[in-house]
């Protein structure tokens, strides 16, 4: 999987006129990174944070998030590149306050938080291609230009590589959902996560009744007829796999609030 690399992105920022940082209305503090805030900072860029997908989260929780923003100094808008919220908005805020054009506006931001999502809802078509999980098919590999307003031009690029960690984002943002190592170990802490969030959740969506989230996966193999052809046990990686994805293409719904720390 193509992700962007740091000299890449110093690069890229160090042409552009004005940064875009992209994160998730369900978990701004986590796909927000810091990191290349400094760097845009030292490179003496300013950047907007865009917090995306405002439809997963109601909209009292992204207006609180965009006033903490503010009051960091930090200028934030909130949208939802697929329900088209805030897209006017943010278009019109470009348009008035870029005036030396031409101009070109970098975004950036983790993979799948919906950077080419959004030049498709600023530009009113389907131009940059988009896909739901990391590395599947139409995900962004390379930095393209987009025309988005007269003189002013839009940089897609692929996600930037998150750091190491046990974050459940960091871990499923880095790689094909395939391709993670110990996904049961991983969908368990989403299970536990979404529970605390919300206790029935994950018995409604799947018309389960287990609440331990190793029974849960089993439950759900068994209920999807997932069974290992050698032993006849529930495939509970298959299962596993289905919750990861299933949280990443927002059927799993949570939010965390300004200050508020960890998830729960
Ligand atoms: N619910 C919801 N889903 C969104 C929104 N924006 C994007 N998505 C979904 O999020 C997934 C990722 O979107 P992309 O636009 O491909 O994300 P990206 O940041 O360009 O991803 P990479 O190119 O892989 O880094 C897709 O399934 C989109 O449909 C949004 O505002 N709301
Ligand atoms: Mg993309």
């Amino acid at each position: 999987m193509l992700l962007l690399s740091w000299d890449n992105l110093k690069r890229l920022i160090s042409r552009a006129d004005v940064v875009l940082e992209i994160i998730e209305a369900r978990n701004p503090t986590i796909t927000r990174c810091t990191r290349v805030e400094r760097l845009i900072e030292r490179l003496g860029k300013s950047f907007i944070i865009i917090i995306n997908k405002c439809d997963l989260v109601p909209l009292w929780v992204c207006k609180e998030w965009q006033q903490y923003f503010e009051s960091q100094n930090i200028k934030a808008f909130y949208v939802s590149s697929l329900a088209l919220t805030g897209i006017k908005k943010l278009k019109h805020f470009l348009n008035d306050t870029i005036i030396h054009r031409p101009a070109t506006i970098l975004l950036v931001g983790y993979p799948k938080v919906g950077k080419s999502s959004l030049i498709n809802a600023l530009k009113g078509s389907k131009s940059a291609s988009t896909s739901p999980y990391p590395g599947s098919p139409g995900y962004t590999k390379s930095s393209t230009l987009y025309k988005i307003l007269p003189g002013i031009y839009m940089i897609d690029t692929p996600g930037i590589i998150p750091p190491e960690g046990n974050d459940i984002e960091m871990v499923i943002r880095r790689m094909p959902v395939d391709k993670i190592p110990n996904p049961v170990k991983i969908a368990q802490r989403i299970i536990e996560m979404i529970q605390k969030f919300d206790s029935n959740m994950i018995n409604r969506i799947y018309h389960i009744s287990s609440i331990e989230p190793l029974k849960v996966l089993e439950e759900l193999a068994i209920k999807r007829g997932w069974i290992n052809k050698r032993g006849g046990e529930p495939n509970i990686d298959e299962a596993a796999r289905t919750i990861i994805r299933d949280y990443l293409k927002g059927k799993l719904i949570y939010y965390v609030l300004p200050n508020s720390g960890l998830p729960f």
